[in-house]
């Protein structure tokens, strides 16, 4: 597939979750009527959204897709899987990104018929590998980051669905550590974490869980998935999923837990769930607060949401192109404990989940989107397709 840009179609009309929305919109109540009473729906259009239309706004953007050279997708037949990308991070010249890889002599088999070879699920039986690349399209594996430790250590059944996080010098890469098959309650998962000197390794367990599933009860009681560091505020933001279990339906929702120490302590938010929706965790500073892509799950999947405090968040933007799936973005500045995020132009994703129920294969794509500052949008009008 060639690389196309993607069809911009930003201004600067986005203001935060200001109150002030109105004075963005270069038209609005009729001047010889300010007293008219507003409809619901019009009331939300000043209040809720950042410009009188979507395209508008500096959080709306369309995702383009492009196949990744590199990684292979040849064998088609299940026993290998890619996903969940981390962020990428660039080093030395290379950008770097961390998946979910499982390779199997059986696709998976669902829980039933697992065992210690047989997968149940995409991401059991996994490990965590990575790739690095000069221009974000050709990549290189690498290989293993961080194997499956020995039983009873965290994730001796699977290590899966990994981020990074760049603090002080080190490396840190947060996962979802399995104790059991994915299926058989496996999913009730925590996360640990492993620290490198390098990007390239090598990758030393913390052997501990650093941020525990909550009490029975709270609503994080089930799992801790998806962890998803920042650097903010003066600390680690660590962005996550869980789920409230009800019966066999799982509500997806966001939570996050600060620390001043990638080891932790990890404190849980008091406003938790900070997102009432979205599977995969995608956040970004950008201005003053945290931007977040919601995708798959809730009320409010499919949107772009934004909190000028990191924690309360709103609808910022709804797109018109589908989102991308596990979105690993390139965030320049994730770990500068920047003060005015300036957004994201690409990252990985999922492609396609491929095969019928129990033989699933995941495969990575790049995706391409304008939630960036930095981008010139007379000259990606311009070049549009
Ligand atoms: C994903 C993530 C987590 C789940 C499973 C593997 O996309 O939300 O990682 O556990 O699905």
């Amino acid at each position: 597939m060639a690389f196309k840009r993607i069809t911009l179609l930003l201004c600067s009309g986005f203001l935060g979750c200001s109150l002030n929305a109105q004075k963005a919109f270069p038209f609005h109540l009729p001047k010889e009527k300010p007293d008219q009473p507003l409809s619901l729906a019009m009331q939300r259009n000043y209040d809720q959204y950042l410009a009188p239309r979507p395209e508008d706004n500096e959080l709306y953007s369309q995702f383009k897709y492009t196949e990744l050279k590199g990684l292979d997708y040849s064998n088609g037949d299940g026993t290998i899987s890619r996903r969940d990308p981390s962020k990428v991070i660039f080093h030395n010249g290379k950008y770097y990104v961390w998946y979910t890889y499982r390779h199997t002599s059986t696709p998976p088999q669902g829980a039933a018929k697992s065992n210690d070879t047989i997968p149940s699920s995409d991401w059991d039986l996994a490990e965590i590998w990575y790739a690095t690349s000069e221009d974000g399209i050709t990549w290189k594996e690498q290989g293993v980051a961080i194997e499956r430790p020995e039983k009873p250590n965290v994730g001796w059944r699977s290590v899966s669905t990994t981020d990074i996080l760049v603090y002080k010098g080190k490396y840190y890469l947060y996962y979802q550590g399995f104790m059991e098959a994915s299926g058989k309650r496996g999913d009730d998962c925590p996360v640990a974490v492993s620290y490198a000197d390098s990007p390239d390794g090598p990758w030393t367990a913390h052997n501990k869980i650093v941020i525990p599933n909550g009490s029975k009860g709270e609503w994080d009681q089930f799992s801790i998935h998806d962890p998803y560091p920042l650097v903010y505020k003066d600390k680690i933001y660590l962005y996550y999923k869980s789920d409230f279990d009800g019966d066999p339906r799982l509500v997806r929702m966001q939570g996050l837990a600060t620390a001043d120490n990638p080891l932790g302590p990890f404190t849980k938010s008091p406003l938790n769930p900070v997102l009432n929706s979205g599977h995969e965790t995608t956040l970004f500073p950008f201005k003053e607060g945290i931007a977040a892509l919601v995708i798959k799950d809730g009320n409010e999947h499919f949107t772009v949401q934004y909190a000028p405090d990191g924690i309360n968040f709103s609808i910022a933007a709804i797109t018109n192109s589908l989102m991308p799936i596990a979105g690993g973005p390139y965030v320049p500045d994730a770990f500068t404990n920047t003060d005015y995020g300036k957004g994201i132009t690409w990252g990985i994703s999922h492609a396609i989940t491929a095969g019928t129920k129990g033989k699933q294969h995941s495969i990575l794509m790049r995706f391409d989107c304008d939630l960036s500052l930095d981008v010139d949008d007379q000259e990606m009008k311009t070049h549009s397709n």
